[in-house]
């Protein structure tokens, strides 16, 4: 069988797209499997917060914490971002009644000069809307992020409520 030229080409760049369109199912599929098999809690409250960013701005830069991906700080006026760490995973005290999933580690950043690559600590506490309220650096390259959010208060346990309430109003 004889094939022309522009058969060949055609058949090439058929054969070309086809590899493209396996290639994004197979990061598409790494990415829902990743998601997966992340721990988003007890009861995935955390789920939520994956895909979603929030930022802080202090005097000198903009952090701004990605759940689950990154967090990272650019100074306020222009300059380069700087990757402050990337999701490493739950990292609260198991022994306190909060749990594992009070704080988050993101580790692995830019390295620091003359020190340890940037690292960063969540702590996570409870309020009505997801918001970063404060970001400090209680050592140099390690960075603590205050973040409040609905996804860790508990409700009320029905007893407590009861007597806080007296049983005589019923
Ligand atoms: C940059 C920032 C600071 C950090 C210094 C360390 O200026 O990332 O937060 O303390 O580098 O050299």
């Amino acid at each position: 069988m004889k094939i022309s030229i522009a058969e060949a080409n055609r058949a090439r760049s058929e054969a070309e797209e086809a590899d493209r369109n396996v290639r994004d199912l197979l990061r598409e599929t790494r990415q829902i499997q990743d998601s997966l098999d992340r721990d988003y809690g007890l009861e995935e409250e955390f789920a939520v917060l994956d895909g979603q960013c929030f930022e802080y701005t202090d005097r000198e830069y903009t952090y701004r914490l990605c759940p689950f991906d990154q967090a990272t700080q650019r100074p306020k006026n222009g300059g380069s971002e700087t990757r402050l760490g990337t999701w490493s995973g739950w990292a609260g005290d198991e022994s306190c009644k909060a749990g594992k999933y009070s704080r988050m580690l993101y580790d692995k950043g830019q390295g620091c000069w003359n020190g340890p690559q940037r690292s960063t600590v969540v702590h996570l506490t409870c309020g009505i809307e997801h918001t970063l309220t404060s970001v400090s650096e209680p050592n140099r390259c390690e960075y603590v992020f205050e973040f409040v959010t609905p996804c860790v208060c508990r409700e009320v346990d029905e007893k407590v409520h009861e007597s806080l309430l007296g049983h005589d109003e019923l």
